[in-house]
C-alpha cells in the first residue's frame, strides 16, 4: 500500500481524498494556491504546499509545480480528484516518469476516451449500443447533407475534442446546416483548437443515466449500477440519485453489461463512469466515458456501502477487485450547493461566511470544505456542498432531503439552496417523471424570493 499520498486537488474533493487516506493509515500531503491558505484540505493534511498564486492555470494546472512538490514531500502517489488534471493524459505520464503511482486509469485509455469520436467507435466495436449518425469526422457540409439525409432531423453536431455540452449544436432542418455546421466548427476550434465535428441523431427528452464501473490492474472489472442525472442546467449537474427511478432490473442488467464489454475493451483501470442516453422506451445510447472519480460518487457509496475512494486507491496500488457487481439496497439523493444568485441568474456569489448551520440528523451526509469565517474565493468552481441524504424508499430520501436542506442556514452569500427546495418539491420530480428537459419547466415556476 502507499505510503504518502499527493492530492493535486482543492476544496470538499480534497477533504474526501484526505479522509479516505486516514481511515487506510496513509500520509496526506496538500497542495494550495494562495487564495486558499484558509482552506481544510490545508489543516486536514499531514503537510502542505503551496504551488502558487490564486489562478488555477498558476497552480492547480501547474503540473511541474505539482510533481515538483510531491518530490520535495516525498509522496509516492498522486490522486487527482475531479477536474483540474483529472483527465489530463500528458499528467498522468509525467507523474508515472517521475516516479510516483498517477491513481487513475493508463494514460493512453484518459486518451482514448477523451477523444469522443475514438470511445465512441470503441464502444460500437464492442457491442455497446450508439447513437445514430457519422462513423467518425463529418469533414465536410456534402457529406454531413448526406449523413443528414439517412438519419433524419433534428440532427446534432457534436465536437470531437469537446464533451460536456461544449460546442454542440441542434440543427431541426437542412436550410440551417451549412450555417451550423460552419458556426460549430469555429466554435470548437477556438475552444478545443480542434474543430473535428461528428454527428448524431439528436435524442428528444432524454434520461441522462451513467454507470458506475471499476476494473483493476488484471483485468477484473465490475459495475455498481447507475446514478441518474438528468437533472442539469447549462450540463452542470444539480441533483443526482440512485438507483434511477426509470430503472428496471433488465434494463439495470443490460446497461451494467454493456458498460462492462467498453472497460473490457480497455482493460480499463481505475474507477470511472459510462455516461448513457435513455429515451422513452428504455433503448440506451452510449455518449461519453469520464475516467475519473466523479462529484456524485457519494450517492453510489450510500446505496452500496462501498467506499470508492478507498477501493480507487487499493486499484491504484495493485489489490484485486472480486469482480461481483453491486446493486443498490437504498435510495440516495445529492443535491450540489453552489454560492450562486438563483434570483440573479445563477451569477456566482464568492464571499465571507458570516454565520453558518450545517444540517445533519438521520440519513443526511454532508461532503463540505465550508466552515464559519471561511471565504470563498472567485477563482474555482462555485460548489461549495453537497448534500447526500438516504432513506429505504425513494420518498424517505427525498423527505430528508427537503428537511436537510431546510435546516441549512448560511449567511453572507446566496446559494442554490432555494432551487433545489422548489425542484424536490415539484410533482413531476416526486413522481420520478423527468428527463434532461425537465429543469426548464422547473425553472419556469421558480419564483426567488429577494
Ligand atoms: C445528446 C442529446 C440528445 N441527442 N445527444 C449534453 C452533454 C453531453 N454529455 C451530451 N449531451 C446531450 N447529448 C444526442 N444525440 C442531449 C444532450 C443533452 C443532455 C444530456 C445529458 C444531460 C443533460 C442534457 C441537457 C441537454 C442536452
Amino acid at each position: 500500500m502507499f505510503r504518502k499520498i499527493l492530492i493535486a486537488n482543492r476544496g470538499e474533493i480534497a477533504l474526501r481524498i484526505i479522509r479516505a487516506c486516514r481511515e487506510m493509515g496513509i500520509k496526506t500531503v496538500a497542495v494550495y494556491s494562495e487564495a486558499d491558505k484558509d482552506s481544510l484540505h490545508v489543516w486536514f493534511a499531514d503537510e502542505a504546499i503551496c504551488i502558487g498564486p490564486p489562478p488555477a492555470s498558476e497552480s492547480y494546472l501547474n503540473i511541474p509545480r505539482i510533481i515538483s512538490a510531491a518530490v520535495i514531500s516525498g509522496a509516492d502517489a498522486i490522486h487527482p480528484g475531479y477536474g483540474f488534471l483529472a483527465e489530463n493524459a500528458q499528467f498522468a505520464e509525467l507523474c508515472e516518469k517521475s516516479g510516483f503511482k498517477f491513481i487513475g486509469p493508463k494514460p493512453d485509455q484518459i486518451r482514448k476516451m477523451g477523444d469522443k469520436m475514438e470511445a465512441k467507435r470503441i464502444a460500437k466495436q464492442a457491442g455497446v449500443p450508439t447513437v445514430p449518425g457519422s462513423d467518425g469526422v463529418v469533414k465536410d457540409i456534402d457529406t454531413a447533407r448526406q449523413i443528414a439525409r439517412q438519419i433524419g432531423f433534428p440532427i446534432l453536431l457534436k465536437a470531437a475534442a469537446g464533451g460536456g455540452g461544449k460546442g454542440m449544436r441542434i440543427v431541426e432542418s437542412e436550410k440551417e446546416l451549412e450555417r451550423a455546421f460552419e458556426q460549430a466548427y469555429q466554435e470548437a476550434k477556438a475552444a478545443f483548437g480542434r474543430g473535428d465535428l461528428y454527428m448524431e441523431k439528436f435524442l428528444e427528452e432524454p434520461r441522462h443515466i451513467e454507470i458506475q464501473v471499476a476494473g483493476d490492474q488484471y483485468g477484473t472489472v465490475c459495475h455498481l449500477s447507475e446514478r441518474e442525472c438528468s437533472i442539469q442546467r447549462k450540463y452542470q449537474k444539480l441533483i443526482e440519485e440512485s438507483p434511477s427511478p426509470f430503472m428496471t432490473p433488465e434494463l439495470r442488467e443490460e446497461m451494467g453489461n454493456a458498460a462492462l464489454r467498453l472497460i473490457d475493451a480497455i482493460k480499463y483501470e481505475n474507477m470511472g463512469t459510462v455516461e448513457f442516453l435513455v429515451d422513452r422506451h428504455r433503448n440506451f445510447y452510449f455518449i461519453e466515458m469520464n475516467t475519473r472519480i466523479q462529484v456524485e460518487h457519494p450517492v453510489t457509496e450510500e446505496v452500496m456501502f462501498y467506499d470508492l475512494i478507498k477501493e480507487q486507491i487499493k486499484i491504484a496500488a495493485g489489490v484485486a477487485i472480486s469482480g461481483k457487481n453491486y446493486y443498490p439496497q437504498r435510495h440516495a439523493i445529492e443535491c450540489r450547493i453552489n454560492a450562486e444568485d438563483p434570483a440573479k441568474n445563477f451569477i456566482p456569489s464568492p464571499g465571507t461566511i458570516q454565520t453558518l448551520y450545517l444540517p445533519g440528523g438521520r440519513g443526511v451526509r454532508i461532503d463540505t470544505h465550508i466552515y464559519a469565517g471561511y471565504t470563498i474565493p472567485p477563482h474555482y468552481d462555485s460548489m461549495i456542498a453537497k448534500v447526500i441524504t438516504v432513506g429505504l424508499t425513494r420518498e424517505e430520501a427525498i423527505n430528508t432531503m427537503i428537511r436537510a436542506l431546510e435546516e441549512f442556514y448560511i449567511e453572507g452569500i446566496q446559494t442554490t439552496i432555494p432551487l433545489h427546495l422548489h425542484i424536490l418539491r415539484q410533482e413531476a420530480f416526486r413522481r420520478g417523471n423527468y428527463n434532461t428537459h425537465s429543469i426548464r419547466e422547473f425553472m419556469e415556476s421558480f419564483r426567488p424570493e429577494k
